[in-house]
């Protein structure tokens, strides 16, 4: 299949109302041409349809969902250490893949580059991409296995994010085992539904959301390549979360001991307001209500003890069977529903003024697949220990706020030798807990830095 013609993209965006996008095109230049006829080329029409036309009865907001609260994984000791013993197997056998969700603009940080390059070690430069490797290769020598890492980017940060591993030396990883796979983007529309153009001769496009992660495992051929290695259990999570734990054996074995396709780990909100989405029942399957979305009589119910309800709160931490993911995704066939948001839109007018205009933003969301599975676990984990993203740029969950948990947790695996320490931070490929600190005692080695104390494994 050859590249549309000029007159068949005007027929084709004409007859979906959206022939304003080729008017001015024949001001373009050779090259700028050439590039924006193949972007055109490569939109997804009728799905731009679909969307404008659901702007139309946007708003009109239908019966307010019924929500119940999960029913979380319970277990006592011996269960728990079952559990623990199954996710260590599927570990060990290298059945677990590791998936991370990078392709978004963080534009709340206001950092310029992947946000995963973004520094937040307490007393080094280690960015969010390095403690989330470090994490993997902790597993990999604790468990023995070959890990393969999935990075999921977009088009906006694709090749910045794979220099930057190349520049660190896939920090750590062998460049054949860090695999990049790009999601799709979708044009923003204006409030009548049609295309914006972010410059003369460019569309405005934005990541399809992290939903958009099911699909392009399946069309960049990381499935297969997942299925090669043998691998049988995705574990999902996010950039911003050094604290994310992507190898927890407890958390992958409750998931494939309960036979579930896609398990979530949730953390009791910190109050109503927390920008996290509710776990729950949803009309009576499981799914999520992201926080714009929870209305004010779910959002601030109390129970009689004076708890939140609809305290289950989000982490976007997942385990997803590799089989449902294929399932899901067969033929193309996946079908999400769409969520929108309403934003304003940085553009270049025709006179190449800077502008905002009033616009709309289409994502789906990867938690509206739970209502697929079959099965499901939903475990509520730690705080403390698990969950401190990096979403703005100062206030509750900024640096600072990751930083000081980043300290606290070294604190608590170092004990003593860390009392005269103002900040500290401990290479999870040195330690991630009490037991394995005072393991490895003589394998560590202690330094000072910027004011704090650094620990890491010893070289050699
Ligand atoms: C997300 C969840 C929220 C809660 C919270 C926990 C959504 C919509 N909401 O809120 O319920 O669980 O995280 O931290 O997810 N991403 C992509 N491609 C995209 C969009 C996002 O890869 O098209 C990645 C992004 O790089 C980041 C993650 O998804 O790692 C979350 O994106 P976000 O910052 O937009 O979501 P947030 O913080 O509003």
């Amino acid at each position: 299949m050859g590249a549309s013609t000029l007159e068949e993209l005007r027929e084709r965006f004409d007859a979906a109302g959206q022939g304003h996008v080729l008017e001015g095109i024949e001001d373009l230049g050779g090259a700028a041409k050439e590039r924006f006829l193949a972007e055109l080329d490569a939109i997804d029409l009728p799905l731009v349809t679909r969307l404008a036309t659901s702007l139309e009865s946007d708003g009109g907001a239908g019966a307010a969902p019924e929500l119940e609260p999960p029913e979380m994984w319970t277990r006592g000791p011996d269960d728990a250490a079952a559990d623990r013993a199954v996710g260590a197997r599927l570990l060990s056998e290298g059945k677990v893949g590791f998936v991370l969700v990078a392709g978004g603009q963080g534009s709340r940080l206001g950092f310029d580059g992947p946000k995963g390059a973004f520094e937040i070690g307490p007393v080094t430069d280690r960015c969010l991409f390095a403690w989330h490797a470090a994490r993997i290769r902790a597993a990999a020598a604790r468990h023995g296995f070959r890990p393969a890492w999935y990075v999921m980017t977009s088009r906006l940060n694709d090749a910045p994010t794979r220099t930057f591993f190349e520049q660190h030396g896939h920090f750590g990883l062998p460049a054949e085992d860090v695999v990049f796979f790009s999601q799709d983007m979708l044009p923003a529309l204006d409030g009548d539904g049609r295309i914006v153009l972010a410059a003369p001769g460019e569309v405005f496009l934005a990541p399809n959301g992290h939903g958009g992660t099911l699909a392009a495992l399946r069309t960049s051929g990381a499935l297969d390549d997942m299925r090669a290695r043998g691998i049988e259990e995705i574990s999902y999570f996010q950039v911003d979360n050094p604290l994310a734990r992507p190898a927890d054996t407890f958390f992958l074995g409750a998931h494939a001991v309960a036979g579930a396709e896609m398990s979530s780990k949730v953390v009791p909100k910190r109050d109503a307001e927390e920008k996290v989405g509710v776990i729950g029942r949803i009309d009576g399957r499981l799914g999520c209500i992201e926080y714009s979305d929870l209305s004010d009589e779910l959002r601030y119910a109390k129970a009689d003890d004076g708890a939140l309800v609809f305290n289950a709160g989000n982490i976007a931490v997942h385990a997803m069977r590799r089989d449902f993911v294929e399932r899901l995704t067969e033929g193309g066939g996946l079908d999400l529903p769409w969520h929108v948001a309403r934003k304003a839109l940085k553009v270049v007018g025709a006179d190449g003024a800077p502008a905002e205009v009033p616009g709309v933003k289409f994502e789906t969301f990867v938690f509206d697949a739970l209502g697929k599975a079959e099965r499901s676990v939903t475990l509520e984990v730690d705080r403390a220990q698990e969950f401190s993203p990096v979403k703005n740029a100062s206030g509750s969950d900024s640096p600072e706020t990751c930083r000081a948990d980043l300290t606290r947790i070294g604190r608590e695996i170092v004990g003593a030798d860390a009392a005269d320490a103002a900040a500290v931070e401990v290479d999870p490929v040195a330690a991630e807990s009490p037991e394995e600190y005072s393991e490895r005692a003589a394998d560590l080695s202690r330094q000072p830095g910027r004011g704090g104390l650094l620990v890491t494994r010893a070289e050699g």
